[in-house]
């Protein structure tokens, strides 16, 4: 009972803080109604994921998709370009063995596949001169949202190369069916051109001046993707030695994606513990991480704490009275981009379709989820 008063009180408290959470994922709650678990939020992600890994980050974030209680994972969209396949940069082709791996083990048949490897022409290239097995993820999206019996947020943590092209071919759809889409992507300010936007430019641009609902996580400064500020979103883990305390099947895939196995037979490898060799070389590894804040914003959990007890990932409705709540928020703005993908933004409380991410300090936010995303990954449990 006690859970239950506090979960309404906070909803009725947290309301005007919506600018975090998912206001069309949350039930509508009247006074004295009976509080009820909120919806989880249909996600489509979008990743630059590759095996073998080519930013492991991806192998290690796609968990959260699965895992995370809040999300009802519909589709993964894997965003391919050639360079990165070929050599000298590649080997590699688009994880469709990870994918595969985590539907093993979480139980699931979620659908994936590739965007086109070559990037738009212009802003607003549909890409339908990509040869048909690389238009398959353009045309998964779609489907995906037209199925979708409610709004779909969209997750890029690549290029935005699918959901452009898809928005160039039913503009109208996206509208209707896209709740949010969280653009992991680009520089807090126009002096330096990040990863993603690189991959594929005419996609950043032509989101960055569409009228779909848009919230920016920048992944770099003007000092680049590993510096520090209060609107992009990388923090570093300074090791891995968690990975040891988490569940034995997730801890094989992160052996076979961090080890960059070579086995054909990736299915078996998931189900077999690691060398003891390779888990000591990946746990001493430090780790970039970029996703955490989209992760917080889809499932609408918040950086807190209570009384001097360890920071958390914690939902709305565990958020006591009295806790330490971290900034972690997405506020209104205007958007300027150039053609090369560069952009400005300014904060507006007028309306608007674009958000930008802010964690107020980000070493204390670092500090904290040093703590907190230890503990959600060795909380997951298939
Ligand atoms: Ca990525």
């Amino acid at each position: 009972m006690i859970g239950r008063s506090r979960r309404t009180f906070l909803r009725q408290g947290l309301s005007g803080l919506a600018v975090f959470g998912m206001a069309h994922a949350m039930p509508a709650a009247g006074a004295g109604a009976p509080p009820t678990v909120p919806p989880r939020v249909p996600i489509i992600d979008c990743t630059d994921l590759y095996h073998p890994h080519q930013d492991v980050g991806d192998n290690f974030d796609l968990v959260a998709a699965y895992a995370l209680p809040e999300v009802d994972l519909r589709a993964v969209i894997l965003d391919a370009t050639e360079k990165y396949r070929q050599p000298p940069e590649g080997p590699r082709d688009p994880g469709f063995i990870p994918v595969t791996q985590l539907n093993a083990i979480f139980g699931r048949n979620v659908p994936c596949a590739t965007t086109p490897y070559s990037a738009l022409q212009s802003p607003h290239d549909p890409l339908r001169a990509a040869p048909v097995f690389q238009q398959a993820g353009i045309e998964l999206l779609l489907s995906t949202l037209r199925q979708a019996e409610t709004k779909v947020d969209v997750l890029i943590f690549g290029a935005a190369r699918a959901v452009a092209a898809a928005y160039n071919r039913e503009p109208q759809l996206l509208r209707s069916k896209i709740g949010r889409i969280h653009l992991c992507a680009g520089t807090s300010s126009p002096d330096y051109l990040e990863w993603n936007v690189v991959l594929d430019p005419h996609a950043f641009v032509c989101l960055l001046r569409s009228d779909l609902p848009v919230a920016i996580y920048p992944c770099a400064t003007k000092d680049g993707p590993f510096a520090y500020g209060p609107h992009n979103c990388f923090w570093k883990l300074t090791d891995l030695e968690f990975i040891r305390q988490m569940h034995p099947r997730l801890r094989s895939y992160l052996a076979y994606a961090f080890g960059r196995s070579p086995r054909v037979d990736f299915l078996r490898a998931i189900e077999e513990d690691p060398s003891p060799e390779l888990l000591n070389d990946i746990c001493r590894r430090p780790h970039n991480v970029w996703e955490t804040s989209v992760w917080a914003a889809v499932a609408n959990r918040r950086v807190a704490r209570s009384a001097d007890g360890p920071f958390r990932l914690k939902s709305a409705a565990e958020v006591l009275p009295g806790d330490t709540v971290l900034p972690n928020e997405l506020r209104p703005c205007r958007v300027q981009v150039a053609d090369n993908g560069l952009f400005t933004f300014e904060l507006t409380d007028q309306p608007t379709n674009f958000w930008i991410y802010d964690r107020g300090d980000p070493l204390v936010h670092e500090r904290a989820l040093r703590e907190a995303l230890p503990a959600l990954y060795t909380g997951f449990r298939p």
